[in-house]
């Protein structure tokens, strides 16, 4: 009894540490609003205050996800999901999305002004809420490459502004497509990706999006109206966009909206895109690879880590805890098989927990350690039983193995 209380005190000083965290890379692959289920759009609801700073080319995101919410509610796209969910305002309002639009001044192109503009917001009491911050290029990206300053005004001081503010997730983004500086901005956009992707970061790919339609197809030449060109500062051949458009329907397969320099196709995917962005930081804004929701359950985000991290000492790491759902703050019952069901054929029962899949191990040959799946079933929060539908009348060892899908 001493050793759990010593083992409980240690666990309320614990913190987990930051690093480790995994890169969010949002693209064109992302851009099909069809991914999100409403619980996942709710729970980002929930959890995220966004402060957004841009000028005209990022309001396609805020465009495209104004019109998102009338678009979804006459069901384009084949969507079933409840009224108004993609409902967003400054202020989270009536079970909105909270998001601080035109928050910051102008756009990450003017250095040092947007800097000192974020430092000014987050510092301010008034937005002690804010949990994301996001910003938008519009021209000046492709000159900051060419320059030599795209490190020294931009990524440098994201990754300053990712120490400072540790509770914040800061999104990184490419900036809009340019023909008249295609090599330049190419080069620009493998820069942002490759820091966001080794030292993983969070990156929104605007850039790649207008590279892809809907259905994947690749245009390695394009304008930022989605017109499509032989080649770089060429000569114009289509608009990936407008052929589209005119392809399929209106209001099924697309909705018209604002999207400042270009096509409402391109504000659409622009929408899709970002909320594909939203439900992943709403699931695990800190990227240890263990929901916030369970981890704000056991006492709060920072006290769990992803890697080594284990909070209470008990030799499960927090993620092991969490794939197991059990107590993260204390060495209490870990997962484990409760008893052998004599039914015919034999069954495994253990206690369950929603949010997990559970797999029966069946291992033939013990010494070659080959362990399969027979079977697989989603807990039920519940006890569960698991039998194996192809017992064999010889000797079979058994195990049960949990996942989180
Ligand atoms: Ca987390
Ligand atoms: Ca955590
Ligand atoms: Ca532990
Ligand atoms: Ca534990």
């Amino acid at each position: 009894m001493n050793a759990r209380v010593g083992i409980s005190a240690a666990a309320l000083a614990c913190v987990a540490a930051a690093a480790g965290a995994a890169p969010v890379l949002i693209d064109h692959r992302d851009a099909d609003i069809a991914q999100q289920t409403a619980a996942q759009i709710d729970r980002a609801k929930a959890a995220l205050h966004i402060a957004y700073g841009h000028t005209s080319h990022g309001s396609q995101l805020t465009e495209g996800m104004a019109g998102l919410v009338d678009f979804a509610n006459g069901g384009g796209k084949g969507l079933a999901l409840p009224a108004d969910i993609f409902a967003w305002n400054d202020g989270g309002s009536g079970g909105a999305l909270d998001l601080h639009d035109y928050a910051l001044c102008n756009d990450v192109g003017y250095y040092p002004d947007w800097v000192v503009c974020t430092s000014n917001y987050l510092d301010d009491p008034a937005n002690a809420d804010v949990n994301v911050v996001i910003w938008s290029w519009c021209g000046q990206m492709d000159d900051k490459y060419e320059a030599g300053t795209l490190t020294n005004e931009y990524l440098a001081p994201m990754a300053a502004f990712e120490r400072d503010y540790p509770r914040v997730a800061f999104v990184y983004m490419t900036g809009h497509v340019d023909i008249w500086d295609d090599a330049d901005n190419k080069a620009a956009c493998a820069a942002i990706r490759a820091w966001c992707a080794t030292n993983d970061r969070i990156l929104y790919d605007f850039n790649d999006i207008e590279h892809h339609d809907p259905d994947g197809a690749y245009y390695e030449y394009v304008n930022d109206d989605c017109g499509v060109y032989d080649g770089a500062g060429g000569t114009e051949t289509g608009n990936w966009a407008i052929a589209w458009q005119t392809s399929h329907v209106q209001g099924v397969d697309w909705y018209e909206c604002s999207a400042a320099h270009s096509q409402p196709l391109n504000g659409n995917l622009k929408a899709y895109a970002a909320w594909a962005l939203w439900c992943r930081l709403g699931a695990d804004r800190d990227r240890d690879e263990i929901a916030d929701a369970w981890e704000e359950r056991h006492g709060g985000m920072e006290r769990f880590g992803g890697g080594a991290s284990d909070c209470d000492g008990d030799g499960l790491t927090d993620w092991e805890e969490y794939v197991q759902d059990s107590e993260p703050t204390n060495a209490g019952p870990r997962f484990a098989i409760a008893g052998l069901v004599p039914t015919n054929p034999p069954a495994l029962e253990f206690a369950s927990s929603t949010g997990r899949v559970y797999s029966l191990l069946g291992c033939d040959d013990l010494e070659a350690g080959s362990w399969q799946a027979v079977t697989s079933r989603p807990g039920t929060g519940a006890a569960m039983r698991l039998a194996d539908p192809m017992a064999l009348h010889g000797v079979r060892a058994y195990g049960v193995g949990v996942s989180v899908p």
